[in-house]
């Protein structure tokens, strides 16, 4: 529960808490004073402004066990006062005091926290407990890559225990879900897959008053790494039993767009329009509609420009990962945005090429969807299958 913000003047703070039936004083001073309460489960933190030395006497509804006076312990300057109230002696200007039972609160540098990656350790963050949160920051190394991440308790966590935020980069993960870990240990993994691009800044914040870390570690587990789609010649289209998707002739499109159509304003566009304004925004998505006429395995190929040094998307078929290398695709830079210049569309393999198996399809409807991971703009022309040998 958090108390209000009192102003300053004769206090006799009467505030009707939720949960408390009878109205209860909370504060009271004999002096002009300003303060502010707050109530955890364990523990009450008083902040004092005062523009003379006083007493204040605040409800904690326990005999404290311990005490902190501006992030120190304290074992002077405030004595217990009626029942279930402390009585600080308060000096002039502004002071923070907590006062709580059971353990012993961390408060300053704490224990640091480990970060694996895939089982290794890189890297620790600084922790930093103070009355309301544990913070730890500090930065990992992991090659360009989406990692699912996982924090694992240092204990049990009570059923209604605060969940922290953690920052990976510019994303936030609050959302988590509460999974077994292999060690049979509840841990919390993150509802989403992050990328990391070579190096990122982590920062944890955990609401909540601490006797000992809650953070044994910080794991990032590799899903995929982006290894760059090398360009290939471009494919003969009129060889038999090739299926060509038009990129301008997408289905459907959701997570952010509109996508926009050029129809001449770009170089040699295969059908007379390709697609642009692919992106920026992460989790843009276009889907494409098609028919396989035969059942087989197929190569899939697409032309594509883009300006920026490179660009990600993640393919799926018919709503599937296709392969684990297809959750992460590394469009090369091509220099351009092909607007002039027909030598900026270049050729890559999506599937049936180095360490990407070529998709298995069966003979009818299929769709095909390409999604935005990062940031960076993509321009796509055509996309191919090609029978595989
Ligand atoms: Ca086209």
């Amino acid at each position: 529960m958090r108390g209000s913000s009192l102003p300053a003047g004769l206090l006799l703070a009467c505030l009707a808490a939720s949960g408390v039936a009878q109205p209860r004083t909370y504060i009271r001073c004999d002096k002009p004073v300003t303060c502010s309460v707050s109530y955890g489960d364990e523990s009450v933190v008083l902040e004092v402004q005062a523009q003379e030395a006083c007493d204040v006497q605040v409800w904690t509804g326990f005999r404290p066990q311990w005490a902190f006076l501006n992030g120190a312990r304290a074992k002077e300057g405030w004595s217990g006062g009626e029942e279930g109230t402390v009585i600080v002696h308060a000096t002039t200007g502004n002071s923070a005091w907590e006062f709580g039972r059971g353990a012993w609160p961390l408060r300053g540098a704490g224990p640091p926290a480990p970060v694996k990656v895939d089982g290794r350790q890189r890297s620790t963050l600084a922790t930093t407990f103070s009355a309301r949160r544990l913070e730890a920051q500090g930065q990992v190394q992991a090659p360009l890559g989406l990692y699912r991440v996982t924090l694992i308790p240092a204990y049990p966590l009570p059923a209604a225990a605060p969940l922290p935020k953690l920052q990976v980069g510019d994303t936030e993960v609050a959302e988590w879900e509460d999974v077994l870990a292999a060690t049979e240990r509840r841990c919390l993994q993150a509802r989403s897959d992050l990328l990391i691009a070579d190096e990122a800044g982590l920062r944890l914040t955990w609401p909540g008053s601490f006797a000992r870390s809650p953070v044994r570690e910080v794991l990032l587990q590799t899903v995929a790494t982006a290894a760059a789609l090398a360009t290939v010649e471009a494919p003969d289209l009129n060889q038999p039993g090739l299926i060509v998707i038009e990129a301008e002739d997408f289905k459907r499109e959701g997570g952010g767009g509109p996508a926009e159509i050029s129809r001449g304003q770009h170089a040699d566009q295969h059908g007379g329009a390709s697609v642009f304004s692919f992106g920026p925004g992460a989790g843009h998505w276009l889907e494409w509609e098609f028919q396989g006429p035969n059942a087989g395995r197929y190569a899939l190929y697409a032309r594509t420009a883009t300006q920026e040094p490179f660009s990600l998307r993640a393919l799926m078929v018919d709503r599937k990962t296709p392969f684990p290398a297809a959750a992460l695709l590394r469009f090369p830079g091509t220099g351009g945005w092909a607007r002039d210049d027909a030598k900026q569309w270049v050729w890559t393999a999506l599937a049936g090429a180095g360490e990407r198996p070529p998709l298995d399809l069966t003979a009818g409807d299929h769709r095909l969807r390409l999604t935005t991971v990062g940031a960076a703009h993509l321009n796509v022309d055509v996309l191919v299958l090609v029978p595989a040998k």
